[in-house]
């Protein structure tokens, strides 16, 4: 079984960003004087709908008062109080990330991203977390604006692995939700799944493997019979 290269979910699957997300649409909701705050139960709903602009959206029903421009400019303001939360840097990588990525590395595969949420969001996360810029951790990053449809469309993915140039079944995916799974698979990528604080009770039949964190000893034998990228090329 060829492997050249990890792509990987960021929120949920690098670490746990969602109450960070959470805290940054309330504070900015509070500042629109909207009168909306989405509680962790209210939040847990609302994360079947992928991508911030498309939650608000499905949240305020047709009947909303933010017409599509309002909404993008709620959603920028929200993106800035995320970096301004992931800048105090108290959010750490989930279990075995950072040992997962830096393997790969030494073996030669390409790691990617292939994430629903924005591109500085991207960047805050790697700052806060690696202390570095994205562009020196991964080969190639697709973000969700990028494409026409978020998962659980297999854009993001397609578009990964066309940066990548490789097909489908060189590469393995990690992904934390329901939503992510069904696009990677889509995709015709194998799917990791380490469900998150949000995701733990969502269905990963689809998943090749479940593991409850990347530092998982099951997780070796998954990586072990895959042949180095180096010596197959
Ligand atoms: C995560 C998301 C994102 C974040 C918020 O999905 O759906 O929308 O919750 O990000 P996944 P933005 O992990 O499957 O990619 O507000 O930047 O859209
Ligand atoms: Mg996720």
């Amino acid at each position: 079984m060829p492997l050249r290269a990890l792509i990987l979910d960021v929120d949920g699957t690098l670490a746990e960003t969602e109450e960070a997300h959470r805290a940054a649409f309330n504070a900015t909701f509070a500042r629109w004087g909207l009168g909306w705050h989405w509680s962790r139960d209210t939040y847990r709903e609302l994360l079947r709908t992928t991508g911030g602009k498309e939650r608000i959206r499905a949240f305020q029903g047709a009947e909303g008062p933010l017409g599509d421009a309002e909404i993008a400019a709620l959603h920028a303001e929200k993106t800035r109080a995320y970096a301004g939360i992931l800048a105090r840097g108290d959010l750490s990588l989930r279990p075995g990330v950072a040992d997962l990525i830096a393997g790969a590395r030494r073996r030669g595969w390409r790691v990617a991203v292939a994430t629903t949420t924005t591109r500085p969001n991207v960047e805050a996360l790697c700052r806060c977390c690696w202390d570095s810029p994205a562009d020196a951790l991964f080969d190639v990053i697709v973000a969700g604006d990028e494409v026409a449809a978020k998962k659980p469309a297999p854009d993001v993915y397609d578009l990964a692995l066309s940066r990548l140039a490789l097909p489908p079944g060189d590469g393995l995916a990690f992904e934390d939700s329901r939503n992510g799974l069904l696009s990677a698979r889509a995709a015709g990528l194998r799917v990791v799944v380490t469900p998150s604080a949000y995701t733990d009770a969502e269905d990963f039949r689809e998943a090749d493997h479940v593991f409850p964190d990347l530092a998982a000893a099951g997780l070796r034998d998954v990586l072990r019979p895959c042949r180095n990228a180096r010596s197959t090329a």
